[in-house]
C-alpha cells in the first residue's frame, strides 16, 4: 500500500485523481442460454468489444474519466423473462442497454426503459412495430422487415417461381416478416398458396410439410429462426419436396447450415437487413479483431451491437453527460461512420438506408446474390 501511494506520487497523481474515474454502467440483454445462445452472445461480444475499446482509447465525460462496465442479462428469448431482466437493468442504474435480439422480447422490454427514460437501441429486433410506439428514445441499428419482407417477396415472386407457401413460427418477428411477404409477393404477380404455422420451439414440422406438399408451391418462405430452419430443411427433404426455400436473417446463419447437415442445398436462399460483413465499410477489420478477442466467428448481429454501443457513447460524448435525460436526444442524431456504414437514425428511430442482401447457399455457405 505504502509503495502503491509513493508511486502515485511520483506520477504526480493524488487520491482525489485516482477514484475520479466513473463507472459507467451498459446494460446488454439477448438469449445467452437456449437454442438462441450463439446469436445471443453474438450481440453480447459486439458490446463487449465496442466497450473495451472505447475503455483502451479512454473517454471522459464533464471533466471526469469514465470506465464502461457492461451487465448482460439473459432473456431466454422469452417476452416475459424480458421483462423481468428489463426491470433488472432499469434497477441496476444501466445508463442505456443494447437489446432485446427478439422482437418478441424488445417490444415488451422496450416499455419499460421508455418508463424508466432508458435509451435502447436494437442491434437485432426487425419488427416494424418496435419503432412505432412513439417512444423517444427506442433505436435500432438494423434494417426492419418492412424492408426484409419487401425483399424476401419479390425476389421470391419474380426469381424463383410463383407459387409460394409460407410458415411462421407465430413469434412477432415470424408472424410480422411473413404478413409484409405476403404483401409483397401479392404486389410483385405471386400466389400465396398456403400459410401455416408453427412455434419458436417446434422440431416436427411433418403435419405442416404435409399441407404443404399438397399445395405444391414453387417456394416455401419460412420466417422464423434457424433453430427450426434447419430440422425444417431436413423434413423437407425427407417429403421429397421440390420447392424451393428462403428465410429471413433469424435463420440466415452458420447454425442453419449445420443443422439442416446435408439437407441444404443451391435451392436455399436467405436474407439478412444489413450488408454482407465483408461488403460493410469496418466489416474485415472488426471481423478480425472479433474473432482476436473472442475466439469466435461473427454469426450476424455482432456488428449492430458493436454500432449500437457506440451510438449510445458517442451521444454521450456529444452531450459530455451519461446522464440518460441529456444524452438520450443527441442519439437521435449521431451521424458517424460504423462498421455496418454510417449510423444515423430516421424520426422513427429506425437506421437510414437500410440494405437488405439475399443469399444463395453455395460451395458450403451463404453467397451473397450480388
Ligand atoms: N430479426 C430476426 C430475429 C430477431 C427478431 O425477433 O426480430
Amino acid at each position: 500500500m505504502k509503495h502503491t501511494l509513493v508511486a502515485l506520487a511520483v506520477l504526480g497523481l493524488g487520491a482525489s485523481a485516482v477514484h475520479a474515474q466513473e463507472v459507467v454502467k451498459l446494460g446488454t440483454a439477448a438469449p445467452l442460454t437456449g437454442t438462441q445462445a450463439h446469436l445471443g452472445k453474438d450481440i453480447e461480444n459486439g458490446v463487449r468489444l465496442a466497450v473495451e475499446e472505447y475503455n483502451a482509447k479512454g473517454v471522459t465525460l464533464g471533466g471526469k474519466k469514465v470506465k464502461f462496465e457492461v451487465q448482460a442479462e439473459d432473456d431466454q428469448a422469452d417476452p416475459r423473462a424480458a421483462t423481468t431482466v428489463a426491470q433488472r437493468l432499469v434497477d441496476s442504474g444501466v445508463k442505456g442497454v443494447v437489446g432485446h435480439l427478439n422482437s418478441g422480447a424488445s417490444i415488451p422490454a422496450s416499455r419499460i426503459y421508455n418508463d424508466a427514460g432508458l435509451p435502447q437501441i436494437s442491434p437485432a429486433s426487425t419488427n416494424p412495430k418496435l419503432t412505432q410506439q412513439n417512444f423517444k428514445a427506442v433505436f435500432r441499428t438494423i434494417a426492419n422487415d418492412v424492408q426484409q419482407g419487401l425483399a424476401i417477396g419479390k425476389y421470391a415472386a419474380t426469381k424463383l417461381g410463383k407459387k409460394i407457401a409460407l410458415i411462421d413460427d407465430r413469434t412477432a418477428y415470424g408472424q410480422g416478416l411473413a404478413d409484409e411477404v405476403e404483401k409483397a409477393v401479392k404486389a410483385s404477380g405471386g400466389q400465396i398458396v398456403g400459410r401455416e404455422f408453427t412455434s419458436d420451439k417446434a422440431n416436427d414440422f411433418q403435419a405442416i410439410l404435409t399441407r404443404i406438399k399438397g399445395q405444391n408451391p414453387d417456394v416455401i418462405v419460412y420466417s422464423g429462426m434457424d433453430t427450426q430452419g434447419g430440422p425444417m430443411l431436413k423434413q423437407i427433404k425427407q417429403l421429397g419436396i421440390n420447392a424451393k426455400f428462403i428465410t429471413g436473417d433469424g435463420g440466415c446463419t452458420g447454425e442453419i447450415i449445420k443443422l439442416a447437415g446435408d439437407a441444404i442445398g443451391a435451392n436455399a436462399y436467405c436474407t439478412q437487413p444489413g450488408l454482407p460483413l465483408e461488403q460493410m465499410p469496418g466489416g474485415k477489420d472488426f471481423n478480425a479483431r472479433f474473432k482476436k478477442r473472442f475466439n469466435a466467428d461473427v454469426q450476424i448481429y455482432a456488428p449492430y451491437a458493436y454500432d449500437a454501443t457506440s451510438a449510445i457513447i458517442e451521444a454521450m460524448k456529444a452531450t459530455n453527460s451519461a446522464d440518460p435525460a441529456k444524452y438520450a436526444p443527441a442519439i437521435a442524431k449521431v451521424n458517424f461512420p460504423g462498421v455496418i456504414g454510417k449510423v444515423a437514425f430516421d424520426a422513427k428511430g429506425d437506421i437510414l438506408d437500410g440494405a437488405v442482401t439475399v443469399y444463395q447457399f453455395k460451395g458450403g455457405k451463404w453467397e451473397p446474390t450480388r
